[in-house]
């Protein structure tokens, strides 16, 4: 049985207690908790009069939308963002409840802390969802199936709300896996059953595969995770540039990410570095030695900072002191030099040099913690340990003790470079 006693819910169809084993060999297991039609729950749970109807949550405005309702609504075809007029069309008795934002808000807090009573390591993800490393609690709490059931009770018993929980070797997976029952769902997922889930499963379904990504895969034939995990690797990487592979591993259902408990996200808002050229350069060839030259120093900052990166933006100055800035978002963080020069690149290459270029400035942004922690893909961890490497040896030996080959003429014009470099953070920021 995967429902919470006495909720609302038919019983969902979970195939059957899986345990990890409390000792086993080192599986990591994370749990995502997704609250079922959050603020419409809230509103019944909050007015006997609402429950077991169906209701729509609006916002207060004349011309408002649905933000979400109830699945008594839901039946009926009744989904997020339709309008009043819409809404009433599906479902003439239909109920609308005005948001209140302050209530979802203190729910949300007091279903954050009873998490927190079964592993610091929660991560607030969304205002009802969460991600929670329970790897180290499995043993306490007796397997994660036991700590999922425990939950969800104790969100029933004392907020009065079904959550649907999905738990997985990683945060990729754990998502997906909270989605497949609701509402009020459960399902786990060993390591050994992810591929089979993979298999199928429409690569829409996967959090950070956008439209416009599942869009160019379908062109290349690709509708199934399944496929995206088998398509060749090399060809990825020429049409999506640096975020091919990480598209390769979301075929794969691997993710390597940390679940980044509350306060330990990162403090500093952006790292970036600029410089003005000794003379104006013209030749993509000499920007692009500049380009390595910046994107290694921020690389190096944020890996020394332990974060790494999703936003890359490119400031050109040209010679006539006009500029253009431009950023773009990857699917996942970086912090590898490369990576961080490929993104620099595919900007710069998307702007008209009409004029030769006298300032050049990377920055990395939309920053997470990672620690120092090991990538999964051989080539990316041979990558990662030889920046680390470059790291060490700058950090023993100075800046200019190593260098990429194609920008070690620039290096030993430390003089000229120096004085040009401009770090801009760290800045603050406000908590997720
Ligand atoms: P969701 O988790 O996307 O939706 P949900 O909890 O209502 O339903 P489900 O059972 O499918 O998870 O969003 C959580 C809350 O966030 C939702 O109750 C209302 C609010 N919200 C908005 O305010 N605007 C939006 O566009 C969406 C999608 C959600
Ligand atoms: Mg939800």
């Amino acid at each position: 049985m995967t429902t919470t006693p006495n909720s609302p819910f038919p019983k969902s169809s979970f195939p059957g207690p899986r345990h990890y084993r409390p000792g086993g060999e080192v599986e990591r297991a994370v749990l995502h908790l997704d609250m079922d039609a959050f603020f419409a729950q809230v509103e019944q749970a909050t007015n006997p009069a609402l429950r077991g109807k169906p209701i729509a949550v609006v916002g207060s405005k004349k011309r408002t939308v649905v933000v979400t309702s109830s699945y008594e609504a839901r039946k009926y075809g009744v989904k997020t963002a339709m309008t009043v007029g819409e809404v009433k069309r599906l479902c003439p008795h239909i109920i609308f409840v005005p948001g209140n934002n302050r209530k979802y808000i203190d729910t949300s807090v007091r279903i954050i802390n009873i998490l927190r009573e079964f592993s610091p390591e929660v991560e607030v993800y969304s205002i009802d969802e969460a991600f929670v490393d329970i790897t180290g609690s499995l043993r306490l709490f007796g397997g994660a199936e036991a700590i999922a059931r425990d939950m969800k009770a104790r969100i029933w018993d004392e907020v009065g709300l079904t959550a649907s929980i999905g738990v997985a070797p990683n945060k990729l997976v754990a998502k997906i896996a909270s989605d497949l029952k609701k509402p009020d769902g459960l399902v786990i997922l060993t390591a050994a059953e992810v591929p089979g889930l993979m298999e199928t499963l429409p690569i829409e379904e996967v959090c950070g595969i956008g439209r416009r990504t599942a869009a160019k895969l379908h062109s290349l034939g690709v509708s199934t995770c399944g496929e995206l995990g088998r398509y060749p690797l090399s060809v990825l990487k020429k049409k999506f540039g640096v975020i091919g592979e990480y598209l390769h591993c979301m075929g794969k259902g691997l993710d390597s990410s940390p679940v980044i408990p509350v306060g330990k996200e990162d403090d500093i808002k952006s790292i970036g570095h600029s410089m003005t050229f000794p003379y104006d350069v013209e030749d993509t060839d000499g920007l692009h030695r500049y380009l390595l030259v910046l994107s290694a120093k921020v690389g190096r900052r944020a890996r020394r900072a332990g974060c790494a990166g999703r936003t890359v933006a490119l400031y050109v100055r040209f010679a006539d002191f006009t500029g253009v800035g431009r950023r773009t978002t990857c699917h996942h963080h970086i912090q590898l030099d490369a990576d961080i020069f490929e993104t620099a690149a595919e900007i710069l290459a998307s702007i008209e040099l009409l004029q030769p270029v006298r300032l050049l400035g990377v920055s990395l942004s939309n920053l997470t913690h990672t620690g120092r922690q090991l990538p999964l893909l051989t080539g990316e961890r041979r990558e990662f340990l030889l920046a680390h490497a470059m790291d060490s040896i700058r950090d023993t030996f100075g800046d200019d003790a190593v260098a990429y080959a194609s920008v070690s003429d620039r290096i030993s014009e430390a003089g000229v470079i120096s004085p040009a470099w401009r770090p801009a953070g760290p800045r603050r920021v406000d908590p997720r």
